[in-house]
């Protein structure tokens, strides 16, 4: 079976792109965020991602999470999810994330957090 990979350039059901790096062998890799929505008038800028794969011999539709540090707020977003090649071979993640934004004060910590679902395609998968 065709194996999905994680590294290289993916785009989501937002119009959201991220660039993934190569994997090291304990399976650790690191990225580039690009978001398309932001709801600030700050200038969105791309955003640094740090992520943990499952080991060689489960990548193959592996689990995965990383963590995005906005590079244009002091807000962060874990994703996880796990990577499939559907029945037209194509590569795709189904994801899930929260957004934590950060608060004042310790009175306004229930509506820190933001919870979503993101689908995401290979644009440029590895050639081999
Ligand atoms: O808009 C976010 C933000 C955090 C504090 C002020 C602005 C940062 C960008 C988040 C992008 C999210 C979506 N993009 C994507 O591809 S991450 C999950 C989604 N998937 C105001 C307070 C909290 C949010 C907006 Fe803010």
């Amino acid at each position: 079976a065709k194996k999905c990979y994680l590294t290289g350039r993916w785009v989501n059901d937002l119009g959201s792109t991220m660039t993934i790096k190569i994997l090291n062998a304990n399976g650790d890799f690191s990225g580039i965020y690009n978001t398309s929505v932001s709801a600030t008038t700050k200038e969105i800028i791309p955003s640094p991602l740090l992520g943990s794969q499952h080991p060689p011999n489960r990548w193959n539709q592996s689990t995965f999470g990383f963590t995005i540090h906005w590079s244009f707020s002091d807000s962060i977003t874990v994703f996880t999810g796990q990577c499939f090649v559907n029945d037209d071979g194509k590569e795709i993640l189904k994801t899930m994330w929260l957004l934590r934004s950060c608060v004042d004060k310790i009175q306004d910590d229930w509506k820190a957090i933001l919870v979503g679902y993101n689908e995401f395609e290979h644009l440029e998968s590895r050639m081999d």
